[in-house]
C-alpha cells in the first residue's frame, strides 16, 4: 500500500512536472497550451512591424480563448520577445523559450531575417513554426524550411503585378534596385524569371547594404527609367532621398516601392535617420510612385472566423494602437494576419486535440521531438482553412500564403488603389486612374530617333543648277565640235580627243548630282546601287576627260622627245588606244571591286543630341550614310594610286613641254594648263574631303566645286580659244567649210606627209653638209700647216702660195667683231658648190 502511495505520488508529481515541461499547465481554472513569439518592436532597421502585430496577435489570443468550443479545457497562451528585426537576436530568443519550459507548442515569428534563422532550426525540435510577418520568397523552400508556415505571402505574389504593370505601360526594359537581405534577393531572382518569361529586359541590378548612393548613381548613369526598389522602409527613405538628390522623378521616370511601408513612411524619421533631405522634399521624390502589396485585410463585409467583420475588427485595433504623431504603428497593415496566425494556430491545435482524443491520446504529450504530436500539428495547420480579416487563409504546400495583390500609386501625397490583381486566374481589375506628369506613362528609356544628315535640299539644288549648266555646255560644244570638225584650227587640236573630254567632263558633272543623292532621295535598299554608281560615273569620267588630255600632251611630249631620225609621227589610233587603256584599267579595277567586295551603305553614328523645342524625353542620334566596303582603304589605295600615277606623269609631261607649239596639237599649252588644274585640285579635294567625311554639306561643297571647278576651267581653257579663232575669222571658216573637199583633204594630206619626209631629208643633208664641212676645214689647215712648214724650210719666194680670201660675218670660224678668215682651196671650193646644189635640190623636192 505504501509502495502504492508512494508510486501514485510520484506518478502524480511526475505527471506535473511532464505536463509543465510540454506547456499544459494546470492553472488554477484550466491547463494552458503554451505557443512561443517573436515580435520586432523596438529595432532600427528592417521590420518593426511587432508594434502593431503583437496588439493585434493579442487581441487574436483573448478571442480565441473566449470561444470555450475552440480549444476546449485549455488557454492558449503566447510567451513572447522583441527579436527587433535581427537573425541573431531572433536565435538567441528561440533558445531562450526552448531551453525554458515549458515547451511551446508551435512558434509564431515575425520579420524575414528572423524567419529565416528561426524556421531553419526550429525544424530540429520538429516545431512548426507560423509566421505573421515575413516576405522572403526564400522561406517557401520546403527543404531548408520544412515546417514553416505563415499567413503573410510571398514577396513573389508582387512580380506578376509588376510584370502586368510593365506590359500594361509597355515598359519592355526595367531596373532594380535591391537592399542586400535574403528576403529581396530572393524577390529579385523571381521577378527576374517572371520579366525573361516575357521579354521584359533587366538592365541593370543594383544592390546596396546600407548606403545607396553609388547604386542611384549606377542607375541614372545607365539611364533607367522604370526601377523597381526593394528594401526595407529605413532604406527606401535614403533612396528616396538620393532620388531627389539625383532627381531621377517627375516626368521621366517611374519608381515601383514595397507596398507595405505605412502611409507618409517618406516624411518620418528624417532626422533621427539622418537623412539631409527635407519632408517636403521627400515629398516631391516620392510623388507619383507607384505601390504593390499582397491584400492583406479582408475586402468583404462578411464576418469572419472569430465573429466580426474587419471594419469591426480595424475598429478594435485602432482602439488598442497608441498612435504616435496620429499615424498608425508600423505593422499596422500585417495586423490582420497577425490576428489570423493566432486563429490559424488555435484551429490546428482543435483539429490536433480531437486526432489525438480519436487516438485515447492528449496534446499534454507534446514534447520536443514528439513525431506523432508534431505531425499532426504540421498536418492540422497545412490543411487550416478559414476566412479571416486578412481575407481568405490558407496554405499551399509550400506553407505559402494564397492572396490578391493591389497596385497603388502616391498621387498628391496619398495612396490611391490602381487595381487587384488574382495570380491564380491571371486577371488585373483596374479600378483608380492613374496619374502621369507629362499626361502619358513615361517611357521605358530615352525615346532616341534617328536622325539621318543629309546634304542641305538648298545647297544641292545649287550645286546640281552649276553642274546642269556646265553639262550644257559641254554638250553646246561637243555640237560646236561637230559642226566645226572640218575646220584646221580645230583639227589641229584633234577634235575626237576633245570630245572625250567634254564627255568626260559630262559624267564628272553628273557625278556631282549622284553625290548629292542621299537618304532624302534615296531609298535604304537601293543605296547600294548609288553607291557604285557615283564610283563608277566618276572613275570613268575622270579617265576619259584626264585621259584625253594626257593622251595629247604625251602626244607633244612624244614629238619633242624623239631624235630626228625616229619617226615622230603618232598616229590618232595611238590616242584613242591610250584613253581605252586608262578606261579598261578603271573597269578592271571597278568591276574586281564591285565583284569580291562591293560597295554598301554604312552609317556613321554620331553622339546623341537633344531636339530643339520639344517637352518629351526624345533624342536624336544622328546618323550619316556612307558607302564603303570591309576592304575600303585597300580599293581606294588601288583607285587613287593609279589615279596618281596619272596624275603625277600629266604633270611631268605638261611641264616639259610647255613651251612647245606643235602644229599637230596647237592646244597642247592650254592642255598643259589644264592638266595642272586637274592635278592641283585633285591632290588638295582627294585628301581634304576625306578629312572632312563626317560633315556632309562641307564635304559635298568641297568635292563638287572641285569637280565643277576643275570641270569649268578645263572646257574654258580647251574652247575658248577655239571659239574665238573662229569668232575672229568666220570667212575663212566658211570657205574651208565650203570648199574642202575630201580630195583636197587628201591631197592636203599627202603634201603634210611630204613635208614631213622632206624635213627629214633636210636634216639629213645637213648633217651630212656638216661633216663635210668639218673634214674640208681640218684639211684645209693641216695642208696650210703643211705649207707654212716647208716654205720656212726653203726660204723661197717662188713656192705658189695659196689663194686668200677674206670673207665678212659670222662663219663658223669667226671670233666676235672680227672678221673670220676662211682659207679657201680648191677642195673647199667643191664642196661649197656641193652645198650650194644639194640645198637646190631640197628646195626643189620641197617645192
Ligand atoms: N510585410 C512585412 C514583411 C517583412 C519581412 O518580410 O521581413
Amino acid at each position: 500500500m505504501g509502495w502504492t502511495m508512494e508510486k501514485c505520488f510520484s506518478g502524480v508529481l511526475s505527471c506535473i512536472m511532464v505536463l509543465s515541461m510540454v506547456g499544459v499547465t494546470v492553472g488554477t481554472k484550466d491547463l494552458v497550451l503554451q505557443i512561443g513569439g517573436t515580435f520586432p518592436i523596438n529595432g532600427t532597421g528592417g521590420w518593426q512591424g511587432g508594434q502593431a502585430c503583437q496588439p493585434s496577435a493579442m487581441m487574436a489570443l483573448e478571442d480565441v480563448n473566449n470561444r470555450p468550443d475552440l480549444i476546449p479545457g485549455y488557454r492558449l497562451s503566447l510567451a513572447w520577445n522583441d527579436s527587433l528585426c535581427e537573425p541573431g537576436l531572433g536565435a538567441a530568443v528561440l533558445y531562450d523559450m526552448i531551453y525554458n519550459p515549458p515547451p511551446k507548442l508551435m512558434l509564431l515569428v515575425g520579420c524575414s531575417t528572423v524567419s529565416t534563422t528561426i524556421g531553419e532550426v526550429a525544424k530540429n525540435w520538429d516545431l512548426v513554426v507560423l509566421s505573421y510577418g515575413s516576405s522572403s520568397p526564400a522561406l517557401s523552400d520546403r527543404k531548408r524550411f520544412s515546417t514553416f508556415f505563415r499567413t503573410h505571402p510571398s514577396a513573389t505574389v508582387h512580380n506578376p503585378i509588376r510584370v502586368k504593370l510593365f506590359q500594361k505601360f509597355g515598359w519592355s526594359r526595367i531596373a532594380i534596385l535591391q537592399q542586400t537581405e535574403e528576403v529581396f534577393i530572393s524577390t529579385t531572382k523571381d521577378l527576374e524569371k517572371h520579366c525573361k518569361d516575357q521579354n521584359i529586359e533587366i538592365m541593370t541590378r543594383q544592390s546596396f547594404l546600407t548606403d545607396p548612393t553609388d547604386a542611384i548613381r549606377n542607375i541614372k548613369r545607365q539611364d533607367a527609367r522604370i526601377v523597381v526598389a526593394l528594401s526595407y522602409v529605413v532604406s527606401a527613405r535614403k533612396v528616396l532621398c538620393e532620388i531627389y538628390k539625383n532627381k531621377l522623378y517627375g516626368k521621366s521616370y517611374v519608381w515601383f516601392f514595397i507596398g507595405w511601408y505605412e502611409d507618409g513612411w517618406y516624411e518620418h524619421n528624417l532626422k533621427e535617420e539622418g537623412l539631409n533631405c527635407t519632408a517636403s522634399e521627400m515629398r516631391e521624390a516620392a510623388e507619383g510612385h507607384l505601390t504593390t502589396e499582397a491584400l492583406m485585410w479582408n475586402q468583404d463585409k462578411q464576418k469572419t472566423i472569430s465573429g466580426m467583420t474587419t471594419d469591426e475588427y480595424r475598429d478594435r485595433l485602432n482602439s488598442r494602437l497608441k498612435l504616435q504623431n496620429d499615424r498608425y504603428p508600423e505593422g499596422y497593415q500585417e495586423a490582420p494576419l497577425a490576428y489570423d496566425a493566432v486563429w490559424a494556430i488555435a484551429l490546428a491545435l482543435n483539429k490536433t486535440m480531437m486526432l489525438l482524443g480519436k487516438k485515447n491520446k492528449s496534446i499534454d504529450e507534446f514534447v520536443y521531438n514528439n513525431k506523432e504530436i508534431s505531425g499532426l500539428l504540421y498536418d492540422t495547420m497545412r490543411a487550416t482553412e478559414f476566412r479571416g480579416v486578412s481575407g481568405r487563409v490558407a496554405f499551399s504546400t509550400e506553407g505559402d500564403r494564397i492572396a490578391w495583390t493591389q497596385v497603388e500609386q502616391l498621387k498628391d501625397g496619398k495612396y490611391h488603389l490602381l487595381g487587384y490583381f488574382d495570380v491564380h486566374t491571371d486577371n488585373l481589375t483596374w479600378v483608380g486612374e492613374e496619374k502621369w506628369v507629362g499626361d502619358k506613362p513615361p517611357p521605358d528609356r530615352t525615346i532616341i530617333r534617328k536622325h539621318l544628315r543629309t546634304v542641305s535640299l538648298g545647297l544641292f539644288i545649287s550645286m546640281c543648277t552649276i553642274c546642269a549648266v556646265g553639262a550644257l555646255w559641254a554638250i553646246i560644244l561637243l555640237i560646236f565640235n561637230v559642226m566645226n570638225r572640218h575646220r584646221r584650227f580645230l583639227q589641229q587640236s584633234h577634235i575626237p580627243c576633245n570630245n572625250l573630254v567634254l564627255i568626260g567632263i559630262i559624267f564628272c558633272l553628273f557625278s556631282v548630282f549622284l553625290l548629292g543623292l542621299d537618304g532624302n532621295f534615296v531609298p535604304e535598299d537601293q543605296f547600294t546601287h548609288m553607291c557604285s554608281a557615283r564610283a563608277w560615273i566618276l572613275s570613268i569620267g575622270f579617265s576619259l576627260s584626264y585621259g584625253s588630255m594626257f593622251s595629247k600632251i604625251w602626244r607633244v611630249h612624244r614629238h619633242v622627245s624623239k631624235t630626228r631620225k625616229e619617226n615622230k609621227r603618232v598616229e590618232p589610233w595611238k590616242l584613242y588606244l591610250m584613253v581605252t587603256c586608262f578606261v579598261v584599267i578603271d573597269l578592271i579595277i571597278l568591276t574586281v571591286w564591285q565583284i569580291i567586295d562591293p560597295l554598301k551603305r554604312i552609317l556613321q553614328k554620331f553622339p546623341l543630341e537633344t531636339p530643339p523645342n520639344t517637352v518629351e524625353d526624345i533624342k536624336l542620334m544622328p546618323e550619316l550614310e556612307h558607302c564603303e566596303s570591309s576592304y575600303n582603304k585597300v580599293w581606294l589605295g588601288v583607285l587613287y594610286g593609279y589615279k596618281g600615277i596619272l596624275l603625277i606623269a600629266g604633270i611631268c609631261l605638261a611641264y616639259e613641254t610647255r613651251s612647245v607649239k606643235l602644229k599637230q596639237i596647237n592646244d597642247s599649252r592650254l592642255i598643259g594648263m589644264s592638266i595642272y588644274n586637274v592635278v592641283v585640285l585633285c591632290i588638295i579635294a582627294a585628301p581634304v574631303s576625306m578629312v572632312i567625311v563626317s560633315q556632309q554639306d562641307a564635304a559635298f561643297t568641297f568635292v563638287a566645286l572641285a569637280i565643277i571647278f576643275c570641270t569649268y576651267l578645263s572646257m574654258a581653257l580647251i574652247f575658248i580659244p577655239k571659239i574665238v579663232e573662229i569668232w575672229n575669222n568666220p570667212l575663212e571658216a566658211l570657205h574651208a567649210h565650203d570648199t574642202a573637199t575630201k580630195e583636197e583633204e587628201e591631197k592636203y594630206q599627202k603634201l603634210c606627209r611630204e613635208n614631213e619626209d622632206i624635213q627629214r631629208l633636210i636634216s639629213e643633208k645637213e648633217e651630212k653638209i656638216r661633216l663635210l664641212k668639218r673634214q674640208m676645214s681640218e684639211r684645209a689647215t693641216m695642208r696650210a700647216r703643211v705649207e707654212a712648214m716647208e716654205e720656212n724650210h726653203v726660204n723661197g719666194s717662188d713656192v705658189p702660195q695659196p689663194q686668200m680670201r677674206l670673207r665678212q660675218g659670222g662663219g663658223r670660224n669667226s671670233v666676235s667683231g672680227r672678221p673670220a678668215v676662211r682659207i679657201v682651196t680648191p677642195e673647199a671650193i667643191t664642196a661649197d658648190a656641193q652645198v650650194a646644189r644639194i640645198n637646190f635640190d631640197i628646195s626643189e623636192s620641197y617645192l
